[in-house]
This record gives structure tokens, C-alpha cells and sequence, in this order.
């Protein structure tokens, strides 16, 4: 492979200070400095030592239940790889963990944002298939109806598994069908909801479609336009918060009340990362952002705490960072819940502007600082708990250390700019802010002590 590396123009960008430059950043007059052309050469050898991995070196995924805990769950094969995101991005590795339990049956409706733009980046995409040729299908929409254009897919997705449905129980009625195709036929009608039954049912049935269709039977041959509809889809929904909280909230709304199976993973960045870091309704109360430039003067909004209210959707609020367990745990629930889902994944973004060394390649240690200090919460709502006469609602995180929340306030630019700009107000608007989080965190603990035994 021939080729040169891309010179980056000192450019107008102003510098956040966030420290995660190096030294390329053009937005960093001390250390900016435009890169040279320099041949490509030194990267052919490593070419060469990926080739051999990927030719020789298989997952090992089949050796292990993958979803059983954090570290088995890493030895299955992602199916999202080498995006175009910021190195260090928040938002990835929840999108790579989704793919590494779901993938081979993922469906992707993505809302235009930061997830968008890194996993289509044409004319590559980060999502590929595994050695069966399975992956996941994504696709993209806009940002006011990304969750509508998701349940398009799901509802898409119904119909033709009635269809199928119909034609199963036909052939099953049907004089002359062999026992073993009736047989196969009423295994993925009893399971077709559930997906490893109905991977199962799939892989007996399609060699038996194909067979039925070859001897010119007319039940196979529509069946055969249909058989990739026979494993259960894994429907996932993705966005921002800008997305979700705000330019979609209407759609995400009326989706989570719909009942349908589906499941919407919020990115939540506490700003419109793509477009520079505007203010959402997401963005909490302190922190400066665009639209916001002397620190936001309101509180965040409680979208996760908004979910629940319906009763009968599964909620959760997560920070892989913080805690990998209870974030896959969230997201396995999520998954298997037979109805809509909404996950708000903290995400540390470069428009934070990290202080810690490291910068960006702290931002899961920067979560389980932001949960620590009280700053986010882990949480969960299970309505399948109620039904059972159990609170539906679990405060995951510990206690928060609120002797911390300052100190981590100033470890972000996003916070440390007000105090340089605004001597005199900051610090009044940072113990409002911590007034805001503490006034969260309690109602969390009120709902994690309701009485659901009646
Ligand atoms: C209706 C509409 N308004 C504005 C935009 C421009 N736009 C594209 S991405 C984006 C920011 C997305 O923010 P968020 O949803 O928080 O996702 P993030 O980029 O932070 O992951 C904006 C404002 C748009 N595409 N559509
Ligand atoms: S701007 Fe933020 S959310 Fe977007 S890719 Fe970079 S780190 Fe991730
Ligand atoms: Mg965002």
C-alpha cells in the first residue's frame, strides 16, 4: 500500500486548552505545528502483520458465554471497528460493546450526530460482518425523527414475520409437507420472539425452504424471498442528546409509548458534539457551551426520570467507566426486555475538554470520576420487576463523595473556562450546580425506597 499522510493546515480553530493535543492540534498555537508529507512506507510491514492476524487469528467467542460477564463479553468479535470518532470519543465503545452482543442480528436506525458521521465515513463504515457473513445493518436519518425512522424498521420488520407466520401454518396444514419441515416450522413459530430459539428454528428451516422451493413447491419459493426476516432482529435506535432530548424528543416520545420492541441507546455528551458543542437541554447547569457562554443557567433535564414515568418502559441510566457490570447488565436487560428500552450512556467528549494527563485517553476514568463525585448516576427500571410486586427502580452508584463534585467541575475546560472568565460568579453557579445534582440524586432515592409490595 502506496501512499502519504495527510498534512494538517495550522487552521483558525480556537484552542479549547484541553491539553489532549499533542502535538498536532492546529487549534493549539504552542504545540500546533502543520505536519509534513511523509511517504507511507513504514506502514507496509505492519500491513503485513495484520493480514496474517486476520487471516490466522479467529474469535474466540464460541468458547465462552459472551454474555455472562464483562470479561467474557470481550472476547467476542466487534462488529464495529476503526471508526472515524475523535480517539478517546465516550460514545464508541458503548456502539462497539452493542455490536459485540447483538451484531450478527443488528438492526441501526442513527440519528445525524457525532454516531452518524463516525460510522459512515464514507466511503468506509465501521460496521463489518463476521465469518458467516452476519453483521449489522445501519443506516441513518435525521435528527428530528431518528426514532421514528427506527420504528419504521421494527414495524417493517413485523410484517414480515407475519408473513411468514402465515405461510409456515399453510404449509403446515398443507397435505404432503414433510414431518421434518412441520416440525421445523412449528419450532420457529414457538420461538420466533425469543432470538436463540428462533436461530435455532432458522438454521433448520432455511436448508428446507431452499429444498422445497427447488422441488418447485410455491409456499418455499415466497418463503425463500424471506428467510433472512427468520432470526429475531436485534432494533437498535441511536443518538445524541441534542437528538434525544431535545430536535427528536417529540419522536423518541411517542416511540417509547408505542410499547413496541426497540431499543434507543441515548449518547449523551451534555452537548451538540458535531456541530461544536451547543447547549441541549441535556447540558447541565454551569457548564459553558455554545448558546451558553457564561455557563448554563438552568438545570439538565431528567429524561431518563421522564421514561419511567410510562411504567412499562425499561429505563437506565449508565457510565461504562464507572461501572462495566451494571452497564452491561443494563444493556443485556435492555435487550431482552419485550418492550421499548431507553439507555442515556454518559459519554466524555473532547468539547469537555479533559484536564486530566492523558486527556482523552482518560475518558472512562473520567466517568467513574463523574459518578464518584455524584456529578451522574447509575441507574436502573425494570418494569418486569413490578409486575412481580418489586420496586422497578434500582440506584446503582454508591453514595456519591460530594467532596469531590468541585474538583471534578475544574477538571473539565468546560467548567474551569467560567472561573477564568467569571471569577465572581462561578462559584456561585458551581454550588447551584452541585444543588442541581444533589436534588437528582435524591430523588433517586426516593424512588429506590417505594413500597411496590401492594
Ligand atoms: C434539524 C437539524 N438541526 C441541526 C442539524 C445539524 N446537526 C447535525 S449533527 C448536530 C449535533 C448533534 O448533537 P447530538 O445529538 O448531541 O449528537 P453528538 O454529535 O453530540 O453525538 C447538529 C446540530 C441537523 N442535522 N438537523
Ligand atoms: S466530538 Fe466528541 S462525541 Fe464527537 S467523535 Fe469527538 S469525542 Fe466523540
Ligand atoms: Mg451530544
Amino acid at each position: 500500500m502506496k501512499g502519504m499522510h495527510f498534512v494538517i493546515e495550522p487552521s483558525v480553530l480556537d484552542c479549547l486548552g484541553c491539553g489532549n493535543c499533542a502535538d498536532v492540534c492546529p487549534g493549539n498555537p504552542k504545540k500546533g505545528k502543520a505536519l509534513t508529507m511523509v511517504p507511507f512506507a513504514g506502514d507496509e510491514e505492519e500491513a503485513a502483520r495484520w493480514n496474517y492476524l486476520v487471516k490466522n487469528v479467529k474469535s474466540k467467542q464460541d468458547l465462552v458465554d459472551i454474555k455472562s460477564n464483562v470479561k467474557n463479553s470481550q472476547f467476542a468479535q466487534p462488529l464495529f471497528e476503526f471508526s472515524g470518532a475523535c480517539s478517546g470519543c465516550g460514545e464508541t465503545p458503548y456502539v462497539k460493546l452493542i455490536s459485540q452482543l447483538f451484531g450478527d442480528r443488528e438492526m441501526i436506525a442513527n440519528a445525524t450526530g457525532c454516531s452518524s458521521i463516525y460510522s459512515a465515513s464514507i466511503p468506509s463504515t465501521p460496521y463489518c460482518k463476521n465469518d458467516k457473513g452476519q453483521g449489522p445493518a445501519f443506516d441513518n436519518s435525521l435528527f428530528e425523527d431518528f426514532c421514528e425512522f427506527g420504528m419504521g424498521m421494527v414495524l417493517g420488520n413485523k410484517k414480515m414475520k407475519e408473513r411468514i407466520n402465515m405461510l409456515l401454518n399453510e404449509a403446515i396444514a398443507k397435505d404432503g409437507t414433510p414431518a421434518e419441515f412441520k416440525t421445523a416450522a412449528e419450532e420457529w413459530i414457538a420461538g420466533k420472539d425469543d432470538a436463540e430459539a428462533s436461530k435455532a428454528a432458522a438454521a433448520k428451516l432455511k436448508p428446507l425452504i431452499a429444498a422445497g422451493a427447488e422441488a418447485g413447491c410455491e409456499i418455499c419459493k415466497e418463503l425463500k424471498t424471506l428467510d433472512h426476516y427468520l432470526v429475531k432482529r436485534s432494533q437498535w435506535i441511536i443518538g445524541g442528546d441534542g437528538a434525544s432530548y431535545d430536535i427528536g424528543y417529540g419522536g423518541l416520545d411517542h416511540v417509547i409509548a408505542s410499547g413496541e420492541d426497540v431499543n434507543i441507546l441515548v449518547l449523551d455528551t451534555e452537548v451538540y458534539s458535531n456541530t461544536g458543542g451547543q447547549s441541549s437541554k441535556s447540558t447541565p447547569l454551569g457548564a459553558i457551551a455554545q448558546f451558553a457562554a457564561q455557563g448554563k443557567r438552568i438545570r439538565k433535564k431528567d429524561l431518563g426520570l421522564m421514561a419511567t414515568t410510562y411504567g412499562y418502559v425499561y429505563v437506565a441510566q449508565i457510565a461504562m467507566g464507572a461501572d462495566n457490570a451494571q452497564c452491561l447488565k443494563a444493556i443485556r436487560e435492555a435487550e431482552a426486555y419485550p418492550g421499548p428500552s431507553l439507555i442515556i450512556a454518559y459519554a466524555p467528549c473532547i468539547n469537555h475538554g479533559l484536564k486530566a494527563k492523558g486527556g482523552m485517553g482518560k475518558s472512562q476514568a473520567e466517568e467513574a470520576k463523574a459518578v464518584e463525585c455524584g456529578y451522574w448516576h447509575l441507574w436502573r427500571y425494570n418494569p418486569e420487576l413490578a409486575e412481580q410486586g418489586q420496586n422497578p427502580f434500582s440506584l446503582d452508584s454508591k453514595e456519591p463523595d460530594w467532596s469531590k463534585f468541585h474538583d471534578f467541575l475544574l477538571g473539565e475546560v468546560r467548567y474551569l473556562s467560567v472561573k477564568k472568565a467569571y471569577p465572581n460568579e462561578a462559584e456561585e453557579l458551581f454550588a447551584e450546580a452541585e444543588r442541581m445534582a444533589k436534588l437528582r440524586y435524591n430523588s433517586y432515592i426516593r424512588k429506590s425506597k417505594e413500597d411496590w409490595s401492594e
